[in-house]
């Protein structure tokens, strides 16, 4: 068994700031322990509530967010909090050096099939002297990022972590009760012969998405000369943390399913933090037409495209995006 260390290494992170992950750290934990009761805990199933997402609320997506919310404003170096289970920022201190994001389960359809589910969050610079009640202090883009992470309730606990200088991997030690570094440094191959996308859309998306796919699906005989594999979780947290482990390609490309809804995924709670770790291992990140961390959002509960993972394959998709 591997035990580089046995706890959080945060090379160059000041005290406020560690203390603040290992909060967030706590409260996962404590998800992770709910999470690993299933049925006995009584966190499966719904409630009667919608969130600001208008997606029916899982009683594991509230019990996370109240966790999450609590130890992270109990800190005091927190302005402001924004989460997707709520429609409103929520304020803390006023002298709090930091704004956290987070999704506090992603892939909440996962959770009553005992599949993958996790949470991710992203923490960014509070403007000083700003109003903690203002959501706008939020729109910063993915490139302000300070740390980013997620925790992945699987068969182990696992957590990726980046305070921009690369992306490290610990793993839970449920005896110990504390995350262990196991991975010193993430590294995406950069090529791979294994995507990610939910099929079921491909008549909706753009043409870009759609020839590039069908370029895929043609293996050894198409454009490409090989052939590709296919994987899907339903949890980006989960298809993220198989291309941190082994490379691939994830996309939740722009489709015309409900045109009031043409983007599903959040900029603020799952592209940015995700981004932030797969460009600190190595991998290439983009909405096909720019860099999602260059992204300037104009609302905290927006949605982007996103195409992420091993650089060359990234490449390849981007290729299918540009103006004929
Ligand atoms: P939930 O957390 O609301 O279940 O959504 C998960 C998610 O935003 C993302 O984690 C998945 O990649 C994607 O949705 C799955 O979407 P499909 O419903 O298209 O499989």
């Amino acid at each position: 068994m591997r035990r580089l260390a046995p706890a959080l290494r945060l090379d160059g992170a000041d005290a406020e700031l560690i203390d603040l992950i290992k909060s967030i750290v706590a409260a996962c934990k404590e998800i992770s322990f709910r999470v690993g009761q299933g049925e006995l805990s009584d966190v499966l199933g719904s409630t009667l509530n919608e969130n600001v997402q208008g997606e029916t609320q899982k009683k594991l997506d509230v019990i996370s967010n109240e966790l999450l919310k609590d130890l992270i404003l109990e800190t005091g170096s927190v302005m402001a909090i924004s989460s997707e289970e709520e429609e409103s920022t929520v304020p803390g201190n006023p002298q709090g050096k930091y704004l956290v994001t987070f999704d506090p389960l992603d892939g909440s359809s996962n959770t009553d099939i005992n599949s993958l589910i996790g949470t991710i969050f992203s923490i960014l610079p509070a403007p000083q002297g700003a109003d903690p009640a203002d959501p706008s202090i939020f729109l910063q883009p993915g490139t302000a990022q300070i740390a980013a992470g997620y925790v992945l309730y699987g068969p182990a606990t696992l957590m990726a972590l980046t305070t921009g200088k690369g992306t490290k991997m610990y793993t839970l030690d449920k005896t110990y009760g504390g995350f262990l570094l196991t991975t010193e440094q993430v590294s995406i191959p950069g090529v791979t012969s294994e995507f990610a996308i939910n099929m079921s859309n491909q008549r909706y998306w753009q043409p870009a998405m759609q020839n590039y796919i069908a370029d895929l699906l043609k293996g050894k005989e198409g454009p490409r000369g090989k052939n590709f594999n296919m994987r899907w979780i339903a949890a980006m947290v989960g298809d993220v943390h198989r291309i941190l482990c082994r490379g691939g390609i994830f996309a939740y490309p722009r489709d015309l399913k409900d045109p009031k809804k043409p983007d599903k995924l959040r900029l603020m709670y799952e592209a940015n933090p995700m981004s932030f770790l797969v460009e600190q291992a190595g991998g290439a990140s983009t909405t096909g037409y720019e860099r999602i961390m260059k992204i300037q959002p104009v609302d905290i509960h927006q949605r982007v495209p996103v195409i992420l993972g091993s650089k060359h394959e990234v490449e390849s998709c981007l290729q299918y995006h540009q103006p004929m």
